[in-house]
């Protein structure tokens, strides 16, 4: 970078009220890399005639081979605008599904973003989550339509056609804007009604409202998108033009007397111009008037590609001369028509005026966040702001200040982290020499050559070649040819460093407020860092100097080592950063893993966590091809989570390392970097490890040839329960409806447990709720421990009520009664989509109230044996039986809890003996036991107060030879789960993506192909109005998806290429213990039947991937086997 303008880059970043923070956002291959070309160019980074085929901001080689962007980068820009210059930080994000997450981390650091919509494809899947996105995050957006020239070249539309095209884009992107806004206004709506309820004095007047009223009475029109208000612009960016309709309304209002306020509404919208009175009219369709849109704008550039495109040089030397531009001699030679039109056009509407005019006039400057905004930003789940400290509650006030004074608290907040290698760093490159210099170092070179040309001439000169040869050869050659080669070679050659081939890690970050300078001393605080717990811990609150604090959690003090200017492929060293830019920052890599929050002041609270739409669902175990490496792979693989904001690193039990991934793109890039970067060894991967659930159903009405199970197959029926019960082992009860009772192995306590299939819908709004079922137990927990609850906010605690609501509309009829008041918990990991009821009748707890147990003094000790059932349910509900993967949709209710033997033990001493010694009998004089019954006499003789003894429980009274009681219990209610499980119909669940895939009708037979080869299910097929274009929707099953986009792409030629995104989980329907029993079924599938069954071979492959045993015969006709050689 040239340091004038780095000079004037700093320069501008002081001007907060000139910053503009955006970041460009889309469906993938919608264009934004193109864009961001264009408006790189215009800064001169880029030539302008590279704009478009360089894209600049995809840095990586994998990104530029595949023709997508993986990571989010930035990049700032200088834009002068009417005696006004702008500082642009913009940020180009991907659109592939599966770095959305990229997305995140962008948008965060934004206040404003470009929406950019292919206008051939119109809104698609991701533009609808990027929108979204951009509304959870508060931040402005503004639209561009791009691709303009393929509704000319490719669609071939009049103008007229195109015009009612993109009046059909806005209008479908202002009904996703529509509904987002409305959700939000009636949300705002609901907020100060509750508000004016408490507080029913603050806002006279404005206390009764009706919903629709509320709506009515907004103004919304600025959130919308429309040409006449100035937030969009339709673009080519390929070829380097774009417009909005101001551009046109000033040279209309000269061309034909028209004022600019009158042509500004009336250029977009079905206006007409009657040119004799010089008047606008509304169109009447039945005259055949042409809207202004289409007889002023696109006419004139249809026609310009037309002739461009017909090579009517006559008609564009017209064109150009009429427009006043000058074409270069090489572009109007140049036999490719976008040569010519990208000549012609990038300077009658250049794209980046177009596009940086309405960022500079219709996006917010950091001065302008909201209110709203920093509260969101300060507020971490369930909290309210006002139940943030005070000291945490004034800091609002610097967020909206931006300020820059030496007073201002400094908040920075990182949302990634991102690796570059050491030696692009500007401290390890040699600084560039500035022009003065390289004239100095010229000047003196060529004195000195003089001086030597003067001082040769009294000798014998050398033959010129020699000459040249002389000096290159000699390694001694104390002078080389002169300083510039000196110089050369300086610039060429990177300073040697320690840290060399390395890779660095560099924060992605913003200024919220103060200047952030080189070398400061801050805190970061982690994700979980609560200023709260921090004054409780501190005795001096936040006024205790910083180096003298006791360890907190989750916070750090550390120093900013290098401040970065971010310039996309290119990083410059600053001294210091003024608020509301975007930053770079070095040396925070041992203090922030992935994002956190800078502050000078310790009652900053974390900035709420980003909002990641992508679920990682591909895991993959890695290994080292040479196991030596481990420790290499280890370190890279902790360096790739540092460095992607998505992936997740897991170590699992069995010591293999996995890694979980968004999607096949994302698993591929992360393999790619951990080879070549941050491990640098050769690698094993894994086949793609697929998540399974586990579940049951209700027993099925047909069987596998669709007939009803009638009486005559009952017998057959019978057979396969018995079957079942044979899995389960003596001494376990089994009733006919699959109550299981069981008794602990010391026999004090007996369970009673059935597993019952949940609704559908219940386990989605499980699912769907997960965050809030841990508040409810956050909540109980604190209630059980007595601790203040009244940090729960209201509106959680509405929330829950508003859940537990729901659930009971689902849970009707005489099986479910009062069920939901009986949960108990839920589970796995306490949020998972499984319940435990508790239908005993001597002990009641519930997820919603807590214990109420017998007596209070019982209480506790009841509450210590009922976590154990708990726990017991949380082990079962994380791996079930089938192999070993999560639960899903199941319930458990514990029917009966017996602890009447375990109360007498703990009763009276004699009888506390006494028992120990019938379990001794019991285990037929087991000499283990002998211990035991050592251990459970310590109290004999001893006159404590019972509850006191009860109270010491486990170590002594409790135990056995079984070991803890608690214990047992655990390890009994699992195997009770487990065993309810089995006596009823198991299923598997497959995990399900979405994909939606456009097809132009001659590929769609083939998509179809593959979808159906791939077990997909086709759920919607539309055509696209205006093209041949088909939208399908589709599911399938994430176990089948792998190479399935490479697949449909090869299949239909590039023509269609499918987004997956991961959508839910379904139940496979076939049994996979099931085999023939009824004659037809025999008939149908034969013996062995095993090759229909999808859901046993899933259930094997995992079974075989853990190591677990599987029933497989694998010599089936030991007789006719035979050599596979021919001769024989
Ligand atoms: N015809 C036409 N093609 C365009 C235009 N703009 C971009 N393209 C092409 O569209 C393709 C995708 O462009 P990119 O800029 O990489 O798209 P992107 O939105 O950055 O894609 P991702 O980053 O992968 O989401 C490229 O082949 C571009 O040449 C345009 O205005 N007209
Ligand atoms: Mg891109």
């Amino acid at each position: 970078m040239v340091l004038n303008s780095l000079d004037k880059m700093i320069q501008l970043q002081k001007n907060t009220a000139n910053i503009r923070n955006i970041c460009v956002l889309a469906h993938v291959d919608h264009g934004k890399t193109t864009l961001a070309d264009c408006l790189i160019s215009s800064n001169g980074i880029i030539s302008s005639r590279l704009a478009g085929k360089l894209r600049y901001m995809d840095s990586r080689e994998d990104e530029q081979i595949r023709g997508i962007t993986m990571k989010s980068s930035a990049i700032s820009l200088h834009y002068p605008k009417d005696n006004e210059e702008y500082l642009i930080n913009l940020i180009d994000s991907p659109g592939h599904v599966d770095f959305s997450s990229e997305v995140s981390t962008a948008v965060r650091i934004c206040d404003g973003c470009i929406i950019v919509v292919d206008a051939v494809e119109g809104v698609c899947p991701q533009t609808q989550a990027v929108l979204r996105q951009a509304w959870l995050e508060n931040i402005r957006p503004v639209l561009v339509i791009n691709k303009i020239d393929r509704l000319i070249v490719e669609l071939k539309f009049t103008p007229q056609e195109a015009y009612s095209h993109l009046k059909n884009i806005l209008e479908q992107i202002n009904a996703l804007t529509g509904t987002l806004f409305t959700s939000k206004v009636l949300e705002e709506r609901a907020e100060r009604e509750v508000e004016s309820q408490v507080n029913p004095n603050s806002e006279q007047g404005e206390q009764v409202y009706d919903w629709s009223t509320g709506l009515e009475d907004t103004d919304d029109s600025h959130l919308y998108f429309s040409p006449d208000q100035g937030n969009v612009v339709f673009t080519s960016a390929i070829d380097g033009w774009g417009f909005g309709i101001e551009h046109f309304a000033k040279i209309y209002s000269k061309k034909i007397g028209i004022k600019k306020e009158v042509l500004l509404k009336t250029l977009w919208g079905d206006y007409y111009i009657n040119m004799k009175a010089k008047k606008i009219m509304k169109v009447d369709q039945a005259k055949g008037k042409k809207p202004l849109f289409v007889q002023l704008i696109l006419e004139n550039i249809w026609s310009l590609y037309d002739a461009v495109l017909k090579k009517d040089k006559e008609k564009i030397d017209k064109i150009v001369s009429s427009l006043g531009l000058k074409i270069g001699a090489r572009e109007a030679r140049h036999l490719d028509p976008k040569v010519q039109i990208n000549a012609i056009c990038s300077q009658w509407l250049p794209i980046s005026h177009a596009v940086l005019d309405m960022v500079c006039q219709k996006l917010p400057s950091p001065l302008d966040i909201t209110a709203e905004r920093v509260e969101k930003l300060m507020c971490t789940g369930s909290q309210t702001f006002d139940s943030l400290p005070l000291e945490t509650q004034a800091l609002k006030a610097a967020f909206m200040k931006c300020g820059s004074e030496d007073t201002a608290p400094v908040i920075i907040f990182v949302s990634k982290m991102f690796a570059v290698d050491a030696k692009a760093l500007p401290q390890n490159k040699p600084r560039p020499l500035t022009q003065d210099e390289i004239a100095q170092r010229r000047e003196r070179a060529r004195q000195r050559h003089a001086e030597k040309l003067a001082a040769a001439r009294g000798q014998t000169p050398l033959e010129p070649d020699q000459d040249g040869s002389a000096f290159e050869t000699n390694p001694k050659g104390e002078e080389p040819r002169g300083d510039e080669q000196q110089v050369e070679s300086m610039t060429l050659k990177p300073v040697p460093q320690e840290g060399d081939n390395q890779e660095s890690f560099i924060a992605f970050a913003r200024v919220f407020s103060g200047v952030a300078r080189r070398g400061k001393k801050i805190f970061v605080l982690g994700p979980k860092y609560s200023p709260l717990e921090f004054l409780q811990r501190v005795p001096l609150g936040f006024s205790t100097p910083p180096d003298d604090l006791p360890p907190v959690p989750h916070m750090a003090y550390c120093t900013l080592e290098n401040l970065y200017l971010l310039m996309g492929r290119e990083l410059e060293d600053l001294e210091e950063v003024p608020p509301g830019n975007v930053l770079g920052i070095g040396g925070l890599q041992d203090f922030v893993l992935k994002s956190a929050t800078l502050c000078s002041l310790p009652s900053c609270p974390p900035f709420i966590p980003l909002n990641f739409e992508a679920t990682p669902i591909v895991r993959v175990a890695v290994e080292p091809k040479h196991p030596s490496e481990m420790p290499q792979l280890v370190k890279g693989m902790k360096l790739l989570n540092q460095a992607d904001p998505c992936v997740q690193i897991l170590i699992q039990e069995t010591g293999e390392h996995v890694l979980v991934t968004a999607g096949e793109v994302h698993l591929q890039r992360c393999l790619d970097d951990l080879k070549e970067r941050f491990a640098k060894i050769q690698i094993s991967v894994s086949e793609p490890i697929i998540p399974f659930r586990e579940t049951i159903t209700k027993p099925p009405k047909v069987d596998m040839v669709n007939e009803e199970i009638g009486k005559q197959q009952k017998v057959a029926v019978i057979h396969q329960t018995k079957e079942d019960q044979s899995k389960i082992p003596e001494g376990i009860q089994v009733d006919s409806d699959g109550l299981i009772t069981i008794t602990t192995p010391n026999k004090l306590a007996t369970l009673s447990v059935r597993a019952m299939p949940l609704p559908e819908e219940v386990t989605q709004i499980l699912e769907e709720n997960s965050d809030l079922i841990r508040s409810v137990e956050q909540l109980t927990t604190s209630l059980n421990e007595g601790r203040n609850t009244q940090m729960i906010h209201q509106k959680t605690q509405e929330r829950i009520c508003e859940f537990k609501g729901k659930l009971e509309q689902h849970l009707t009829g005489r099986k479910w009664r009062n069920t939901v008041d009986q949960i108990w918990s839920f589970g796995p990991r306490k949020c998972g989509p499984n319940i435990l009821i508790n239908k005993s009748e001597d002990f009641q707890s519930s997820v919603w109230s807590g214990p109420a147990g017998k007596g209070s003094k019982e209480a506790g000790k009841y509450r210590d044996l009922g976590n154990s059932i708990v726990s017991g349910f949380q082990l079962a509900t994380l791996s079930g039986p089938m192999c070993e993967e999560p639960l899903m949709g199941v319930c458990f209710a514990l029917e009966k809890w017996d602890l009447s033997k375990f109360e007498e033990q703990g009763g009276s001493d004699k009888q506390n003996k006494e028992q120990s010694d019938l379990v001794k009998e019991g285990q037929g004089g087991d000499e283990t036991c002998s211990d035991g019954d050592e251990n459970q006499e310590p109290h004999h003789g001893c006159s404590e107060p019972l509850e006191k003894r009860t109270a010491q429980k486990g170590e002594a009274t409790l135990s056995d030879c079984y070991g803890p009681f608690s214990g047992q219990l655990i390890a009994t209610m699992k195997e009770a789960c487990r065993y309810a499980l089995q006596v009823k119909p198991q299923r598997l669940m497959a995990a399900m993506y979405t994909c939606d895939i456009m097809a132009t009708g001659d590929v769609l037979g083939r998509v179809y192909a593959v979808l159906a080869k791939r077990e997909g299910r086709v759920l919607q097929e539309e055509m696209k109005e205006g093209t041949d274009m088909f939208i399908i929707k589709a599911v399938l099953p994430v176990a089948e998806s792998f190479g399935f986009a490479d697949e449909i792409r090869k299949r239909t030629s590039g023509l269609a290429s499918p987004q997956l995104v991961f959508s839910h989980w379904e139940i496979i329907p076939s049994d996979p213990f099931w085999v023939p029993t009824t004659e037809e079924e025999y008939l149908h599938f034969g013996e062995k039947a095993d090759s229909e069954n999808q859901a046993r071979k899933y259930m094997n492959a995992v079974r075989k991937r853990k190591g677990l045993y599987v029933e497989e015969k694998i010599v089936e006709h030991a007789e006719k086997q035979r050599t596979l050689s021919k001769n024989k």
